[in-house]
């Protein structure tokens, strides 16, 4: 199994987008094991897009991503980090496809409601900047036997 990270950014909850968000991870069959409603930090925003620090949008990125509260989430499965990131989208709205989070929701690359690490390192490593160890639930999740064969 494979962990990844998602956010829905603070655009996504001020426009009340956080139910409809999360029910299509959780009827994809993606196990949610941690979850939370947070402001993010300063810290936090600069070591999540670090590897973006410098380029002209990253001041932008920052002030957004710190401008409301967000939605936190621990999500596993097999190709977790794939899958969370056909669901989210491209991360231009404007060439993301019907049927997907941003293309459905969002229509501004600045504004594109989701995050999804690009992989498992990744997840990993933004995991770590926004959960404790002891807020990640371990459980048995019953529909795993019907999802995968
Ligand atoms: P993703 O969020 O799909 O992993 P990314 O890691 O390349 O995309 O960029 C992180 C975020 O930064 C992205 O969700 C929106 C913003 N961003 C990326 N490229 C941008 C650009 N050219 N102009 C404005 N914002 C941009
Ligand atoms: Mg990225």
């Amino acid at each position: 199994m494979e962990q990844t990270f998602v956010m829905i950014k603070p655009d996504g909850v001020q426009r009340g987008l956080v139910g409809e968000i999360i029910a299509r991870f959780e009827k994809k069959g993606l196990k949610i094991k941690g979850l939370k409603l947070i402001k993010v930090s300063e810290e936090q925003a600069a070591a999540h897009y670090q590897e973006h620090q410098g380029k002209p949008f990253y001041p932008g990125l920052i002030n957004y991503v710190t401008s409301g509260p967000v939605v936190v989430m621990v999500v596993e499965g097999v190709n977790a980090v794939k899958e969370v990131r056909k669901l989210n989208g491209a991360t231009n709205p404007l060439e993301a496809l019907p049927g997907t989070i941003r293309g459905d929701f969002a229509q501004d690359i600045g504004r594109n409601v989701v995050h999804g690490s690009d992989s498992a390192e990744s997840a990993q490593r933004e995991i770590n900047i926004y959960f404790q160890p002891d807020e990640i639930c371990d459980y048995d999740y019953l529909p795993s036997r019907w999802l995968y064969e």
